[in-house]
């Protein structure tokens, strides 16, 4: 998954791609380059960030979805919390909501994934963006983090979404300490096994617990843990380097296959 930022301030990669028409060629980019999915975001998520309005995120984001449906056959997911964000967005052709809040933020976005058979992320945060990474503290990680995902996905199938519709997704970094990020990593299996995981590690800052480098500079750290992601399981990696990870996971299936 090819992350398509449309935001002036994500950690990442904020302000980069902020024109719709920045944003669809980084989106090509991205799909020249291997991306299976491309993730298309309005707002940012990252520690003690702002809420954006409905209008906001839907001007910042609709252009670039219709832009890549009109460019690309690669299927796009709507990084939103919001039912109205979602809802334009799937309208617009994309296919899955990718949605951080696990659907506490907006009631409804389970049955907008029902009704329209799209994909459906459920991402473990504690709390909201503001609050996520004041003094996390968790007595069971795993556990909690693995029967917090496990009832957003019972919530979704009871609201009629398909059970080979989602996946679900720790949170790297969405309160979590460094060390609960790397935990989270070796215990991806765990979490909730009926569902497949996806994992965002991509540049964060618990690959660089002392911000010696920027986010864009932490691009080895950023494939050792796609690797122990993919070791461990995962099923899809949200990444701003997909070529660097599709190497990777070229690298990985040699390995793995002579293993078994
Ligand atoms: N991380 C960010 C944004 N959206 N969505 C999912 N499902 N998982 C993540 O880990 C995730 C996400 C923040 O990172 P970015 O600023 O690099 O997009």
């Amino acid at each position: 998954m090819g992350i398509v930022n449309v935001t002036p301030d994500s950690f990442s990669d904020g302000g980069e791609f902020l024109s719709p028409d920045r944003a669809v060629r980084r989106g090509l980019e991205l799909a020249a380059s291997g991306a299976d999915i491309l993730d298309v975001g309005g707002e940012s998520t990252r520690p003690g960030a702002s809420p954006v309005s409905v209008a906001e995120e839907l001007d910042r984001v609709l252009p670039v979805i219709e832009g890549l449906v009109a460019a690309c056959d690669v299927p796009l997911s709507i990084d939103t919390t919001k039912l109205e964000v979602a809802r334009a967005a799937l309208g617009a052709g994309a296919a899955i909501v990718n949605d951080v809040s696990a659907l506490r933020f907006s009631p409804g976005m389970a049955e907008l994934a029902a009704e329209t058979g799209a994909g459906l992320v459920l991402m473990h945060m504690r709390g909201d963006p503001r609050t996520m990474q004041l003094d996390p503290r968790y007595d069971d990680l795993i556990g909690e983090v693995g029967s917090h995902l496990r009832e957003a996905a019972r919530r979704a199938e009871a609201a009629g979404v398909d059970r080979a519709s989602i996946v679900v997704d720790p949170g790297i970094g969405f309160g979590k300490t460094a060390r609960d990020s790397w935990r989270l990593l070796a215990g991806l299996s765990e979490l909730a096994p009926e569902y497949p995981v996806l994992v965002g590690h991509s540049r964060k800052s618990f690959l660089d617990p002392r911000g010696n480098r920027p986010p864009s500079e932490r691009l080895p750290q950023t494939l050792a843990a796609g690797l122990l992601a993919a070791l461990n399981g995962a099923a899809v990696l949200r990444v701003h380097d997909v070529e660097a990870h599709g190497r990777l996971l070229e690298a990985y299936r040699g390995y793995e296959e002579a293993r078994r």
